[in-house]
């Protein structure tokens, strides 16, 4: 029999390997610096140690990593076992010949510093170092399934209608022993049983009659294989493993069908750090999310960016969530062989480790990688990752997440099975109505490729607050307005495949300075403790929760209101919300989601704003104030003004020339801002362009954006700069000889 020992208490961790301290597992050294800006967390090697007890039983002996940031060196007893290269994946390593008797002792060092050929590179999110997922000792007889194949159990379940393929692979297979494969469905019913011998790879298939389908949230059904190698009697390994029958595709006029249903797939994505703990989060912790997550009404989940815990996935399985899983293949291609393999070694981990996961239905092979530019290189990279997941699983669909200026017609939206792109107009650049005119544009002119909205999103900080809210402004209310719009958009075009709100949970992305918040990217639905629901997570609910009733009066927070009459807005699923202010009743209003009570006005000083429904009811407090509450506003920097691109640009166009031309002797815009930066002339230019924008990069950012070619840094800035700016900026690089 299988024996899992959890091993996670009692480590020794050191940052100089010399002085050390007790600690248990999950653990980062990132918790605090990685979250409170700067972007200047420590990235370096650091060590961790443990004694184990063992006994010399005759068993093979594993050690489980099943998440540790980003390479890791193990050792045990001594001596040197392994290296894993990627923070996200499982990986084991056999001890066997190396236990002894008695007190065994674990090494690993963990190194989080930046590594050429390890992905992610660039990124807007800290990457806390640490062993920061669990550990598991694991002990198993000589013939077991195969531990050591790319960190997968071994065994790879197909569903198709009725019929169920297993493929398992096996350790240590004598005649002696055969394999039996039993099925149970939810209610511990036997279901279908089949018998194989043990070889090196073991075919078996089996029919269940009439499957119950695993069917998204509607009814998410799961069965359960028993795998037992046995040798007569005797149970020799033992493995249960969940799987569902379900089938699915996606139309680009209908979008996803699940089971032969159209299923609008509308829903969020997730970071996996949280507030003081990191990467380093609890089951528990991993449960509130999945729990927010079916509160907002989501039945689609992008785990962005990388591989999340099994625990996470085993999650959304249970719930029905239909899955978006991918690698940190994301910002910086780097074309060397090393980071290619990279590339492809945690496609594979990704792949096989969860292949058996109903939830998972598309395998995301990339995340803004052309930011670094479009090349044939980077192509023949992406191309080989798609290779690679057909090669193991023919039932899922690939798909990547384009930056939003990759153009239409660009190679990437030919490179897997569907595609969806980041949008942030109406944040970043661009206004509002630009995301449903780019959406009709792309579906039109290619009607036979199927969209979707990887991520879209604006920062909403909770204690700034405007009566007239706008782009930048980071308050809370342009958060909510801004999703207001998105929604709408998206419920009058119903063959987007999927959309997914960035983010749900607030993030830590150390080098951010937003809105006077250090170190975070505030565009979560939800803060980053995961203890306030913004304004803007209720008008998701609204649109998505169709079984929780409930009220939200919005601008809980603007408790100060200045404004002769205030205007109170809910967002409710219900369809009639009545409003009484200060106990008399103002008005009922009947609407759909969004309820808007105009023209209210407020005593001064202390009021009481109750709305009620038929099943639901909330107040909340207001202040009616002299002056205006000045810690509602963000501090306008001089730096940030309009003027001061404005003038910038005017002393551009006294220098500069329209015309583009690409002399190799001189720089472009078609340089790599890390080369540009190394010249000084070049240097002085762009940093003077930066500030003059009123672009503050700090040097994490800086870091960010190094590997981009200037002509995508200023695609970024999209209509933020004045029109010719790319030519112009062009035209003064030319004249500085590289
Ligand atoms: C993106 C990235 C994501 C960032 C997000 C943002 O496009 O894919 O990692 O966090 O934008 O908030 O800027």
């Amino acid at each position: 029999m299988r024996k899992i020992t959890l091993i996670n208490n009692n480590w020794y961790f050191s940052k100089d390997n010399i002085t050390f301290q007790e600690i248990n597992l999950p653990h980062t050294w990132n918790n605090i610096d990685g979250q409170d800006g700067g972007g200047d967390y420590l990235r370096q090697t650091c060590y961790y140690k443990k004694d184990i007890y063992l006994a010399k039983t005759g068993k093979k002996v594993f050690l489980e990593f099943q998440g540790v940031n980003h390479i890791a060196k193990v050792s045990f007893n001594g001596e040197f076992l392994t290296e894993h290269k990627g923070g996200f994946s499982t990986f084991r390593t056999d001890i066997t010949k190396l236990v002894i008797a008695g007190k065994n002792t674990i090494e690993v060092s963990v190194d989080n510093s930046e590594e050429i050929d390890v992905y992610p590179q660039k990124a807007d999110f800290t990457f806390f170092g640490g062993i920061y997922r669990d550990v598991n000792l694991i002990e198993v007889d000589q013939t077991h399934f195969d531990l050591e194949y790319y960190g997968s159990s071994g065994i790879y379940i197909t569903p198709e209608d009725s019929k169920v393929s297993v493929l398992a692979y096996v350790k240590g297979a004598t005649p002696e022993t055969s394999i039996i494969f039993d099925t149970y469905d939810q209610n511990n019913i036997l279901v279908a049983s089949t018998k194989a011998d043990t070889a090196n790879e073991v075919k078996a298939s089996f029919i269940i009659q009439n499957p119950i389908l695993w069917d998204g949230m509607h009814n998410p059904h799961l069965y359960t294989l028993k795998a037992k190698i046995v040798n007569g009697e005797e149970i020799l390994d033992n493995l249960a493993i969940q799987f569902g029958v379900r089938s699915y595709s996606v139309c680009p006029e209908k979008g996803f069908i699940l089971n032969g249903k159209e299923l609008t797939l509308r829903g969020v994505s997730r970071h996996q750090d949280k507030y003081n703990k990191g990467w380093a989060v609890s089951k528990e912790d991993q449960e509130r999310d999945i729990d927010i997550i079916k509160e907002v009404g989501a039945n689609t989940i992008r785990l962005a960016h990388y591989q999340h815990d099994q625990h996470f996935y085993n999650l959304c399985d249970q719930e029905g969530f239909v899955i978006w899983a991918e690698i940190p293949f994301i910002t910086a291609f780097i074309n060397t062989q090393d980071a290619i393999d990279n590339t492809i070694s945690q496609m594979k981990e990704l792949v096989l480790q969860n292949y058996n996961h109903p939830s998972i239905c598309f395998w995301g092979i990339s995340n803004e990688i052309t930011i670094s530019g479009e090349s044939p290189e980077l192509e023949d990279n992406q191309r080989k990752l798609v290779e690679i997941v057909k090669s193991f699983d023919k039932t899922r669909l690939t798909t990547l997440a384009n930056v939003t200026f990759t153009p239409i017609e660009s190679n990437q939206n030919s490179l897997t099975d569907i595609v969806a792109y980041n949008h942030y107009f109406g944040w970043y650049g661009g206004l509002l109505t630009d995301n449903e005119n780019w959406i009709d544009d792309f579906h039109a002119k290619y009607p036979k490729i199927a969209i979707g909205i990887s991520e879209y999103g604006a920062e909403g900080i909770l204690g700034l607050h405007s009566e007239t809210p706008e782009c930048k402004d980071y308050t809370e209310e342009y958060h909510a307005l801004y999703h207001e719009h998105m929604l709408k958009i998206f419920e009058e075009r119903p063959f987007i495949w999927g959309t997914y709100q960035w983010n749900m949970f607030d993030f830590a992305a150390d080098f951010r300075d937003e809105g006077g918040i250090q170190g975070r990217n505030n565009k979560g639905l939800v803060t980053f403790d995961r203890e306030i629901k913004k304004d803007a997570f209720y008008l998701y609910k609204a649109y998505w929760n169709k079984t929780e009733k409930f009220v939200h009066i919005t601008g809980r927070r603007f408790v100060d209101r200045h404004s002769e009459q205030t205007t109170i807005k809910v967002y409710s699923n219900e369809d009639k919300v009545t409003l009484i202010v200060n106990g008399t009743e103002v008005a009922s209003l009947t609407s759909e989601k969004i309820f808007i009570f105009e023209n209210i006005e407020l005593q001064p000083g202390a009021n009481t704003i109750l709305a009620v429904a038929d099943n639901s009811r909330d107040e909340i407090n207001l202040n009616k104030v002299d002056t205006p509450n000045q810690s509602y506003v963000l501090p306008k920097e001089e730096s940030s003004n309009e003027e001061g691109v404005k003038n910038w640009f005017a002393e551009l166009q006294k220098d500069g020339t329209t015309t583009m031309t690409f002399d190799p002797e001189y720089f472009s815009i078609q340089d790599v801002i890390k080369d540009i930066l190394k010249n000084d002339e070049a240097k002085e230019f762009l940093m003077g362009m930066l500030a003059a924008s009123g672009a503050k990069p700090n040097k994490g950012m800086m870091k960010m954006a190094e590997g981009m070619k200037m002509e995508m840094l200023l695609k970024m800035a999209g209509n933020k700069m004045p029109p010719g700016t790319t030519a112009l900026i062009n035209g003064r690089l030319q004249k500085i000889k590289k």
